[in-house]
């Protein structure tokens, strides 16, 4: 077997770089180690940059997409039992596009199976960056795969990072004393936008993915077992922490329902420095890691890819190296721009387990500052909807 790219992962990062080849002219052969089903049931993002959406629309992927999502003009911020609406299309000129990653991962695989090969349930993949070749078995049976480069899209835990010997990379890495659960209920969203909340009991969100389904996430401690909260326990916490000053409340109550998804996620920062070793380029979460609080990893994903289609088409075209070999360094601008973000939006919205009154009225004051000087409120928001694809 051979191609001009292979990829390893078919998420968002993986099939949308297929689409962007294919479109090219570029062959590409995709392996995934999971079932389509798997792939296609996998809750997890729900905040789409306008950016992604237009890059996904030029396409031609964006079809259901723009006939389903739900458009936010804004998101609240909640702290001392108040809501303060931060107004992100009024500061920006940009909405936010709420639509499940899962829903996107169904759009992308059924777009790639009709232009290219996408092979489920590969098993034993490795990568040798420097050939380069991958070898993987499928169907019980090995395969060699050689390319002209290998596009590593498999996630945080894949194996083409680990595939870079020691020294190939710098890692810069930052963990988080708290994790998120996060729930996916059968019940109407209670509030048209999304709330962040800041509580003494500790961080909520309620999002959404439709308009019968309601995405809601708490702060728990890192090493929480699913276990420990039955689902009266998770109501009775989103309630407390959502909760809103009498006073100044409009009698605002969160709706529950059936919980037919729950899992908890560790938050953490992480950047891979190159996202490049030989002929193997990294992209999405196999390069970086963010705090689910900013919502950016899948729109970093999308972003990256958006490069390094660009650069294979220079390469595979015009036979120029010079857009590859910027890519790293082009990516990782907006990485840690996003990584700043993330790690600040988080900061200012967690409660620390070791957290003394000082820390806690820096948060409230950041909070305060926020959501009441229209400069910061444009910082906070531009970065939310998200910076331009280049120029960072
Ligand atoms: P993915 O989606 O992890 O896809 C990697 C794919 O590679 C496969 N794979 C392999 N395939 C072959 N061989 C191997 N050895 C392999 N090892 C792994 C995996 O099965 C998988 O299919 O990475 P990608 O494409 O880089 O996309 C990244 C995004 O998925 C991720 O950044 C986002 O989900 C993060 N994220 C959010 N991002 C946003 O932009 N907005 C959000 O609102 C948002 N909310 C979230 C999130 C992530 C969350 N969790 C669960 C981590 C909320 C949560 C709770
Ligand atoms: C989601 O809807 O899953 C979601 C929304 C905002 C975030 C993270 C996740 O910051």
């Amino acid at each position: 077997m051979r191609t001009q790219v292979a990829i390893i992962g078919a998420g968002p990062a993986g099939l949308v770089l297929a689409h962007l080849l294919s479109l090219r002219g570029i062959d590409s052969v995709v392996l995934e180690r999971q079932t389509r089903a798997h792939i296609e049931a996998r809750i997890r993002a729900g905040v789409l940059e306008q950016g992604t959406v237009a890059l996904l629309e030029q396409c031609g992927l964006a079809e259901r997409l723009m006939r389903e999502r739900m458009v936010h003009d804004g998101l609240e911020l909640l702290f001392d039992g108040v809501g303060h609406r931060i107004p992100l299309t009024e500061l920006t000129g940009t909405p936010i596009t709420i639509y499940g990653q899962h829903e996107l991962v169904k759009d992308l695989v059924a777009a790639r199976l009709t232009r290219g090969p996408l092979l489920f349930e590969v098993s034993r993949v490795e990568v040798d960056p420097v050939a380069p070749l991958v070898t993987f078995t499928h169907e019980g049976e090995h395969h060699e795969l050689g390319c002209d480069f290998v596009a590593g899209c498999d996630g945080f835990h894949g194996v083409s990072r680990p595939s870079i010997p020691d020294g190939g990379l710098r890692v810069f890495e930052h963990d988080y004393p708290f994790a998120w659960l996060g729930i996916l209920a059968q019940a109407p969203p209670s509030s048209e936008e999304l709330i962040y909340g800041y509580h003494q009991r500790g961080f909520a969100l309620h999002s959404m993915r439709s308009p019968m389904l309601t995405r809601l996430y708490l702060q728990v401690p890192p090493d929480e077992e699913l276990g420990r909260w039955p689902d009266e326990r998770i109501w009775e916490e989103l309630r407390l922490r959502l909760a809103r000053d009498h006073d100044n409340g409009d009698g605002w109550e969160l709706a529950d329902g059936p919980i037919v998804e729950r899992s908890i996620t560790g938050l953490r920062s992480f950047v891979a420095d190159p996202m490049r070793y030989g002929h193997l380029f990294l992209a999405g979460d196999a390069a970086h890691i963010v705090p689910a609080t900013g919502a950016k990893g899948l729109n970093l994903a999308v972003a990256d890819v958006a490069v390094l289609a660009e650069a294979f088409e220079e390469f595979f075209h015009n036979g120029r190296r010079a857009l590859l070999d910027s890519y790293s360094e082009t990516c990782l601008r907006r990485v840690w721009r996003v990584q700043h973000f993330s790690w600040w939006m988080t900061s200012m919205l967690h409660r620390m387990p070791d957290a003394d009154l000082f820390t806690e009225q820096l948060q409230l004051s950041q909070l305060r500052y926020v959501t009441s000087s229209h400069a910061a409120a444009t910082s906070f928001a531009e970065n939310y909807v998200g910076l331009p694809l280049k120029g960072v």
